[in-house]
């Protein structure tokens, strides 16, 4: 495994010990970062907006642009809920970390973001295990700002509490894994992101969009379901939308015939093409087999 890729969301809910609330959220305290825990924010905050023009979609660009966030202290959940609530409907909450499925889930549906109250040590600015104060705020907020994004996270914490009834969530978190954290969207100006996962990576954020090694796909719903993804290192394939606002169409579609459909179906590998695929880009596969062979030798 590169020491470069962050996990993210690798760790089994409820890892961490469960918080006396019951919906799992705690205070932010604010007013107890310390300066040491600003100034990873900073140097956080400023490599990523360094390397997002031209990479993040305009949506994600306009969110951050009408937020207050600042390189200099982790954002206050207070002053971002002044904005973000007005304009969406959206709240931001805190949690000490990954929250069971059922819980993230009924934070979603009602309009609530858990967000990681830490933030990552100074020595492990590419590494994180959990999603932390940077991934959730600077990665998922701008984008929670935009009405689409907006809907559509809902729709699939709604879908989420369904799926966990009919035993599908696996199906179901292939798609927010391959839109939400590692989605790619065509910009009249070229190929953008817009997952949260890849936006507050230094690493994957260029990897994903100037690496010849990852398939780059038009995304299709049937075959986002059945394709597995990494949690451990970079994707070796994005899903690319044709515009945000299929998103609101995702939102809309019922799940349940695809469900059925899907199961019976074969998965594809995360470096798998498939014949029906919109291919906008074959990759090499170079990055992917280096890692492997690394992990051959170590092992
Ligand atoms: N908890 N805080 C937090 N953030 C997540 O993104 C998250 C989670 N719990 C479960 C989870 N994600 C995923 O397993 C579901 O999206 C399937
Ligand atoms: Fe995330």
């Amino acid at each position: 495994m590169s020491a470069a890729a962050p996990t993210l969301h690798g760790l089994a809910a409820g890892e961490t010990g469960r918080p006396d609330s019951a919906d799992w959220t705690i205070p932010q305290r604010w007013s107890d970062y310390t300066a040491e825990e600003h100034a990873v924010w900073k140097i956080l905050f400023e490599r990523q907006t360094a390397l997002l023009p031209g990479r993040a979609c305009d949506e994600f660009v306009q969110g951050m642009r009408d937020l207050p966030l600042e390189a200099d202290r982790i954002p206050d959940f207070r002053a971002l809920n002044d904005v973000l609530k007005p304009k969406t409907g959206w709240e931001i909450v805190a949690v000490p970390g990954l929250v069971p499925d059922d819980v993230f889930f009924a934070h979603l549906a009602n309009r609530r973001f858990p967000s990681g109250q830490f933030i990552r040590q100074a020595n492990q600015l590419d590494y994180l295990q959990e999603p932390d104060v940077f991934h959730d705020v600077f990665g998922h907020v701008p984008m929670l700002m935009n009405p689409v994004m907006a809907d559509f996270i809902q729709a699939y914490g709604e879908g989420g509490l369904r799926a966990q009834k009919l035993g599908t969530l696996a199906l179901l978190a292939r798609v927010y894994w391959y839109t939400v954290e590692f989605g790619l969207v065509q910009q009249a100006d070229g190929l953008r992101l817009y997952g949260a996962g890849i936006a507050s990576s230094r690493t994957e954020s260029v990897f994903c969009l100037d690496d010849d090694s990852p398939h780059r796909v038009a995304f299709d719903l049937p075959r986002v379901m059945r394709t597995h993804y990494r949690i451990d290192d970079f994707q070796e394939i994005y899903f690319v939308l044709n515009h945000l606002d299929d998103l609101l169409e995702l939102a809309r579609v019922d799940f349940e015939p695809l469900y059925r459909a899907v199961s019976g179906m074969s998965a594809f590998q995360p470096g798998d093409l498939a014949p029906t695929d919109r291919v906008l880009n074959r990759g090499t596969g170079a990055y992917a087999a280096r890692q492997r062979l690394a992990t051959q030798q170590k092992g």
